[in-house]
C-alpha cells in the first residue's frame, strides 16, 4: 500500500513539475498606434510576413478592441486591467501632461514579481508611477532614446537576447514596446513623417542593421474608408507602411530571439496595438476606426486553432485576466478610491480552446484626454448589432493633438477645407468636431458610422436605446466611473448621501 502511495504521490510531483514547465512564460508585442496593414487583416499591400508567420501558430481576433484610443491610458489599462477612469491614468503621462495611476493600483508587474515570475519591458513604456508599474529589466524612454529601444529593431533584439540570457531557470513575462508605427512628425521631423527613413543608411539617418527598408508606391496603397483619399494622405499611409515593415521585421527577430532561448515552445505570444492609427476617426476616437485593434494570440499548447479567426468580442482588458489565468494567479482583493476593485475583462484562454457560445458579445471603452488640453470625455458600449457612445463634453469642438495636428494628412484636410476644395473624405471638419451628445449605430448595416440613431422614433430603435443606456451605467458603476453623473448631474456620494449616492441635477437640459 504504501509503495503504491509513493507512486502515486511522485507521479502527482511530475504532473505539477509539467505543469509548471509547460506554463512557463509570456510575452507581449505591443505596436504603437499599428492598425490592420497587415496581410493577416487581409491587406495585401503592406507587407507583413512576420505578423502573418504569427497568425499561423496563433489565433487571430477579427473582433478586438482597445478600451481608450490613447497611448498612455491604454498601456495603463492593458498592464491595469483597469479602465482610465478607474486606474487614474487619465491622458498621456509624459511632459506637461503628468498623468499618472493611482498608488494602490495593483497591476500586472507587481503582481507577476510577487508570483516570482521575472518582468521585462523594452521598449516604449509611457506609464506611471514606477512603484505602480515596476519591472525587473526595463529598457525604455525613461533610460534610452525611445527611437533606439522602440524602433532599433537590431538594438531591440539583442535587448531581447540579453533579457532571455538572464535566470533562465524563472518563468518570464517580457513586454516589448514598439515605437512603430507612431508618427515622427511632431518630434523628429528630420526622419519623415513616421520616421520611416530613421535608420536607413542615406546620409544623416543612421543605420539599423537587420532592417531590409520596404519602399510603398502612393498610388497601390489601401485608403481605409475613414481617410480622405488624396495623394497627401496616400503618401502619408505609404510611410505608415514602411513603419508597419519595420515593426514586423522587428516581430521577426524577436521571435527569433525566443526561438535560440528554447522558449518558443513554451509562451504565449499577444500581439496588438495600443490604440487607433493616428489619422482622422482613428487615435482619440472611439468609432470603429480608433477602437478596433489587431489582435493575435499565440499558444504553444493550443494548437487546435492554429491558423484560425475567432469572432468573440474581445477587448484590451482582457490582457490581464489571461496572462493571470496563464499564471494561475489569483487577482487579489483590495480597494481603489473607496471600492472595490475588480477586473471586468476576462481570460482569452478558453478562447483557445474552442470558440465560446456566449459571453463575449460585448465591449465597453472609456476615455477622457489625450493631451492635457484635450478634455473630451466619452463612454462606449459595443456590442454585435449596436453601439452607443456617451459624448460628455459635446458642446466643445472634438480636440485635435500636437502630432496629429502636423500630419500631413490632417494639414490636407484643413487645407482643402480652407480652400473649399473637394475633401474627398465621408465626413467634414465640421461634422468631425461637433458631434451629438449620444450616438447610436447600427454597426452591422453601418459599418462607418454615419447615421446616428439616438433620435429616432423607431420603438425597436429607442428600446435599444435605453437598454444599451442602462448597460453602460451599470459597467460605469461597476468600475467606479467618477463620471457616472455627468455632464447633467453632480454625483453626492459622501456624507448624507455615502449609503445612497445620488446623480443630483444640475437643471442644464442635459
Ligand atoms: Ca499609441
Amino acid at each position: 500500500m504504501l509503495g503504491y502511495n509513493s507512486v502515486l504521490i511522485t507521479f502527482i510531483i511530475a504532473l505539477n513539475g509539467l505543469f509548471s514547465a509547460n506554463c512557463r512564460n509570456v510575452l507581449i508585442l505591443l505596436g504603437d498606434d499599428a492598425g490592420f496593414e497587415t496581410q493577416v487583416y487581409n491587406n495585401s499591400v503592406c507587407q507583413t510576413p512576420n505578423l502573418d508567420q504569427l497568425a499561423k501558430i496563433g489565433l487571430v481576433f477579427n473582433n478586438a478592441y482597445t478600451s481608450v484610443s490613447s497611448c498612455s491610458p491604454s498601456r495603463s489599462v492593458i498592464m491595469s486591467g483597469l479602465p482610465q477612469h478607474q486606474n487614474g491614468m487619465y491622458g498621456l503621462h509624459q511632459d506637461e501632461h503628468h498623468f499618472m495611476s493611482f498608488d494602490q493600483v495593483q497591476s500586472l508587474p507587481l503582481l507577476l514579481r510577487k508570483a516570482d515570475i521575472r518582468t521585462g519591458i523594452i521598449g516604449k513604456k509611457h506609464v506611471g508611477p514606477e512603484s505602480v508599474y515596476p519591472y525587473d529589466y526595463a529598457q525604455t524612454e525613461e533610460n534610452n532614446s525611445i527611437l533606439k529601444v522602440g524602433r532599433n529593431i537590431t538594438h531591440m533584439k539583442l535587448l531581447v537576447r540579453e533579457f532571455l540570457n538572464q535566470n533562465k531557470s524563472r518563468p518570464f513575462f517580457l513586454y516589448i514596446g514598439f515605437h512603430d508605427p507612431h508618427r515622427c512628425g511632431h518630434t523628429n521631423p528630420e526622419y519623415g513623417s513616421f520616421c520611416q527613413w530613421f535608420g536607413n543608411g542615406s546620409q544623416g539617418m543612421g543605420l539599423i542593421p537587420d532592417w531590409k527598408p520596404v519602399v510603398y508606391d502612393l498610388d497601390k496603397v489601401t485608403v481605409p474608408y475613414f481617410v480622405q483619399d488624396t495623394p497627401a494622405a496616400r503618401e502619408d499611409i505609404a510611410a505608415q507602411y514602411t513603419t508597419i515593415s519595420r515593426l514586423d521585421q522587428g516581430v521577426g527577430l524577436i521571435l527569433d530571439e525566443l526561438k535560440q532561448a528554447g522558449q518558443l515552445d513554451d509562451t504565449l505570444i499577444i500581439y496588438t496595438s495600443d490604440n487607433g492609427i493616428s489619422f482622422p476617426n482613428g487615435r482619440t476616437n472611439l468609432y470603429d476606426s480608433g477602437m478596433a485593434e489587431p489582435f493575435i494570440v499565440s499558444s504553444p499548447y493550443h494548437k487546435q486553432r492554429w491558423g484560425q479567426t475567432s469572432s468573440a468580442m474581445v477587448s484590451l482588458v482582457d490582457i490581464v485576466p489571461t496572462v493571470l489565468d496563464w499564471f494561475s494567479i489569483q487577482y487579489p482583493n483590495y480597494t481603489l478610491l473607496k471600492h472595490p476593485a475588480q477586473l471586468t475583462g476576462k481570460s482569452l484562454l478558453p478562447v483557445l480552446k474552442a470558440e465560446p457560445q456566449s459571453g463575449f458579445d460585448t465591449v465597453y471603452a472609456s476615455h477622457n484626454l489625450h493631451e492635457v488640453t484635450m478634455y473630451y470625455p466619452m463612454r462606449v458600449v459595443r456590442d454585435r448589432n449596436f453601439k452607443l457612445i456617451h459624448n460628455m463634453n459635446f458642446r466643445m469642438p472634438f480636440p485635435i493633438d500636437q502630432d496629429f495636428y502636423i500630419s500631413p494628412t490632417f494639414q490636407d484636410l484643413l487645407n482643402r477645407t480652407r480652400g473649399k476644395e473637394p475633401l474627398n473624405w465621408y465626413k467634414t471638419l465640421e461634422k468631425y468636431y461637433y458631434r451629438d451628445q449620444w450616438e447610436l449605430y447600427d454597426v452591422q448595416n453601418d459599418t462607418m458610422e454615419l447615421k446616428n440613431l439616438a433620435n429616432s422614433s423607431d420603438a425597436h430603435i429607442k428600446e435599444v436605446f435605453v437598454q444599451m443606456r442602462q448597460k453602460l451605467l451599470q459597467w460605469q458603476n461597476l468600475t467606479s466611473d467618477p463620471w457616472i453623473c455627468s455632464p447633467g448631474s453632480v454625483l453626492e456620494d459622501e456624507g448624507n448621501y455615502k449609503l445612497t449616492p445620488q446623480c443630483m441635477s444640475m437643471d442644464n437640459k442635459v
